[in-house]
């Protein structure tokens, strides 16, 4: 904005000097006054008088700057109260007010109001709206850096909580492991006498004579565990007791242990997210100061006369028909693309959804400072390239402490 109201403030400051008609002040001292004029091509020199005599005389149209006889030629509308400006020297008395300050109809009969004065009012009061815009976004932006800073800091205690009773439950599960195994050796090799004992050393049985043999093993096997005081399976850990075995249907209770695996691994997954998640988030660049980092898991969308658009910051941009149909993938999050000292200015989303015969679809979101986050628009400037844009306090920058009224109370 500061070569702006540099412009402005050169074109204001400018005096009305004697020069001919459509002669820009940068230029006067070629047209010395009653002094042969040489054309600024330096193609030719002509007569002082031939100027602006309505006759073109030089290839470049510079003896004619303030009559249209030149087709070449460039009119200079001093505007004083706004910014000078050029116009096509065939504008010049063609009955159309160009120049704000009605100078380029001074023969047509045309009747043009100066309206310099009344524009510089108008963006003067547009440039305060942008700037207390700006204004306010930076002061938001603050917020958004310090709420980012105590989230980045929350979440890298959570990943460091989340790395630490991870290994904490890693260690239980193996030593509950090792106390469960060997709890149940004494067990196991009680099985095994019984089994023989009972089979009376025999190897082979026909199934009848199992089946007979099975139920008595079952009956004493559990006559035995539920009254043998020193039975090693009723160990107080709890971790470590079967689940209450219904002895009819199950003749070993002996499946359990991966089942209590899985278990151990629910209790993990259930935390709300796990390391993954938060190594990915605080891996993600949200600016130099954090500042985009309220953005991450969000979706802002904007509705068109045909589709939905979403855009999920970090994420991805996608289009879906309003009245029905599947989504299509505008681009997934690729990198900061903003020119050189301005980076942070343009998103670029990447490899969505190919075009037939065609690219990856593609999405450039273009920043803007905002008060509001908001989509406010969105287009497709070439095949399967879309362009969004996108406003946001993030984005805003300390304004210059250059007072627009100050300038202008000096005219
Ligand atoms: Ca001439
Ligand atoms: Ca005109």
């Amino acid at each position: 904005m500061f070569w702006y109201l540099l412009l402005l403030w050169g074109g204001i400051s400018a005096v009305e000097v004697q020069r001919p008609r459509g002669v820009p002040l940068s230029k006067r001292p070629f047209y010395e006054e009653n002094k042969p004029f040489t054309c600024l091509d330096g193609s030719r020199t002509i007569p002082f008088d031939r100027i602006n005599d309505d006759y073109c005389d030089c290839q470049d149209g510079s003896d004619e700057p303030g009559t249209a006889a030149c087709p070449n030629g460039n009119f200079h509308c001093t505007n004083a109260g706004f910014r000078p400006t050029f116009i096509p020297s065939s504008h010049v008395n063609d009955g159309i007010c160009d120049c704000c300050d009605a100078t380029d109809e001074y023969n047509s009969g045309a009747e043009c109001q100066n309206t310099c004065r009344e524009l510089w009012r108008k963006e003067k009061e547009s440039m305060q709206k942008l700037a207390e815009i700006a204004k306010e976004g930076f002061l938001l932006k603050q917020q958004l850096i310090q709420e980012a800073k105590r989230g980045l800091e929350e979440k890298q205690t959570k990943l460091g909580e989340v790395q630490n009773s991870k290994k904490d439950l890693e260690t239980n599960v193996e030593a509950l492991r090792t106390a469960k195994e060997a709890a149940e050796q004494p067990e196991k090799e009680a099985k095994e006498r019984h089994l023989k004992e009972l089979l009376g050393g025999v190897d082979k049985v026909n199934t009848a004579a199992f089946e007979t043999i099975w139920s008595k093993i079952r009956e004493k096997y559990v006559s035995e565990s539920n009254t043998d005081g020193p039975a090693p399976v009723e160990t107080p850990q709890e971790e470590v007791r079967e689940p209450v075995s219904d002895n009819d249907s199950e003749p070993y209770p002996d499946d359990d242990i991966p089942e209590e695996e899985d278990e151990d691994e629910d209790e993990d997954e259930d935390e709300d997210m796990d390391d993954g998640d938060y190594k990915k988030e605080i891996s993600f660049d949200f600016g130099p100061s954090s500042e985009f980092a309220y953005l991450y898991s969000q979706c802002y969308e904007l509705t068109t006369g045909e589709y939905v658009y979403r855009l999920c910051p970090f994420n991805r941009v996608s289009q879906k028909p309003k009245y029905g149909g599947s989504e299509t993938n505008l681009g997934t999050w690729g990198k900061w693309a903003g020119p050189e000292g301005n980076v942070y200015s343009v998103m670029k989303y990447e490899q969505g959804t190919g075009c037939w015969q065609g690219p990856n679809r593609s999405t450039t979101v273009k920043l803007t400072c905002g008060k509001e986050t908001v989509v406010t628009s969105t287009s497709e400037p070439s095949r399967c390239e879309y362009l969004m844009e996108f406003t946001s306090p993030a984005v805003c920058q300390e304004a210059p402490d250059l007072e627009v009224s100050d300038i202008h109370e000096e005219l």
